[in-house]
C-alpha cells in the first residue's frame, strides 16, 4: 500500500493516559487514533457499551473532548440532536462523532443510525467492532463471526451464521463516505478519519475492527498483531466506498485464515474442515469486493 505507513500526526494527544478499559483493549487504541485525526473540536456521543465505562465516571474522563452518554439504541438520534443544536449556535466547525459498539450499531442501534444516515445528518458515525456484547459478558451480536464461541453461543453451539455486512448496509443508504479500518494499520485509519472529517455533504460511516483480549481470549500484547492478521487474511478487508457505489480496496491480503483463527481462544474448538469452510467464506466475500472495486488499487 502506498500511503499506509507515511502519516504524520497533526493533533496533540486527546486521550489521557488513564482509562478504565482492560489492558490491551483495541477499542481504546481506536479512540486514540480517531481523535488524533479529528482534533479537539470534536464532541463524542457514546451509547451503552464498553466505552461508556472506559471514559470514566464524571467528573473524571479519559477524553479531553466533551462526551454525551446516551441510551443503547439512540446514538444516531442523539447525534442528530447535538448536530442541530450546534448548527443553531452557528457552530459548523465542531465534528459530531458517534462512537458505538457492534451491538449499538449492527443490532439495537441500527434503526437510529439508519434514520440519521437517511436524513444525511452531518456527523461521523463510528462502529468500533469487537464482535460481541463485551460490556455485559461476551454475548453474540450480528457482528459475531461464524465459528466464534460466546456466552450465548457456547461449547458445541458456536455461532453457525456469518457476520452481517454492515458496510454494505450503510453503502445502500448512498451516504457520501464509508470505510473500514483496523487499529493494526494506524496510518490508514487516521487517513480515513481525516477524510471523513473533510468530506462534505452529509453522513460518514467508519467500521473499525477493535480486538478485545477479554472476549477474544488472546493475550493483551496480541491486540495489534491480531488486528493486522485480520486484514492480511482478508477476514476484515480495508476498503472505502464513495457515494455508496464507488469502491476502492486498500490492501490485498494473501495469508490463510488459519494464521488468524488459531491464535485466538474464541476459535480454539474449530477443526481443519471448519478452517476450510471459513476460508471459502472469506474468499467469496473478497471476490465480491474485487468485482465491486473493478480491480485492486493501491
Ligand atoms: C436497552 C438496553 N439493553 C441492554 C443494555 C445492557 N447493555 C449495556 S452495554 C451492552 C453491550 C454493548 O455491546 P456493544 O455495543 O457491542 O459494545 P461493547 O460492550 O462490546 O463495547 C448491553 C447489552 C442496555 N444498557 N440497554
Ligand atoms: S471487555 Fe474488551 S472491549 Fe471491553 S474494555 Fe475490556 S478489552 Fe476493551
Ligand atoms: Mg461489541
Amino acid at each position: 500500500m502506498s500511503d499506509i505507513n507515511s502519516h504524520t500526526f497533526k493533533h496533540h494527544e486527546l486521550m489521557n493516559p488513564g482509562h478504565l478499559g482492560c489492558p490491551g483493549c483495541g477499542a481504546t487504541i481506536a479512540m486514540k487514533f480517531a481523535l488524533q485525526a479529528l482534533g479537539e473540536k470534536t464532541m463524542v456521543v457514546i451509547p451503552a457499551c464498553c466505552w461508556g465505562v472506559i471514559a470514566g465516571p464524571y467528573p473524571q474522563s479519559a477524553l479531553n473532548v466533551p462526551v454525551l452518554q446516551t441510551a443503547f439504541a439512540t446514538a444516531g438520534a442523539a447525534a442528530s440532536g447535538l448536530r442541530a443544536a450546534l448548527d443553531m449556535r452557528g457552530d459548523n466547525d465542531t465534528t459530531v462523532l458517534t462512537w458505538a459498539g457492534d451491538g449499538g450499531t449492527f443490532d439495537i442501534g441500527f434503526q437510529s443510525l439508519s434514520g440519521a444516515v437517511e436524513r444525511n445528518e452531518d456527523c461521523i458515525f463510528v462502529c468500533y467492532d469487537n464482535e460481541a456484547y463485551m460490556n455485559t459478558g461476551v454475548q453474540r451480536s450480528s457482528a459475531t463471526p461464524y465459528g466464534m464461541r460466546t456466552t450465548t453461543t457456547p461449547a458445541a453451539n458456536w455461532k453457525r451464521t456469518g457476520k452481517k455486512n454492515i458496510l454494505e448496509a450503510m453503502a445502500a443508504h448512498r451516504l457520501p463516505y464509508a470505510a473500514t479500518a483496523s487499529i493494526g494499520y494506524p496510518e490508514d485509519m487516521i487517513r480515513k478519519f481525516e477524510k471523513a472529517k473533510t468530506v462534505k455533504g452529509g453522513s460518514r460511516f467508519l467500521h473499525v475492527l477493535a480486538p478485545c483480549p477479554t472476549g477474544w481470549r488472546i493475550g493483551s500484547e496480541l491486540t495489534v498483531k491480531i488486528a493486522r492478521l485480520a486484514v492480511q487474511t482478508n477476514v476484515f478487508p480495508l476498503y472505502e466506498v464513495n457515494g455508496g457505489v464507488e469502491y476502492t480496496l486498500n490492501f490485498n491480503g494473501n495469508r490463510r485464515v488459519d494464521d488468524y483463527l488459531t491464535m485466538q481462544g474464541r476459535f480454539k474448538h474449530l477443526t481443519a474442515p471448519d478452517y476450510e469452510r471459513i476460508q471459502q467464506m472469506v474468499n467469496s466475500e473478497w471476490e465480491l469486493l474485487i468485482k465491486k472495486a473493478g480491480e485492486f488499487i493501491h
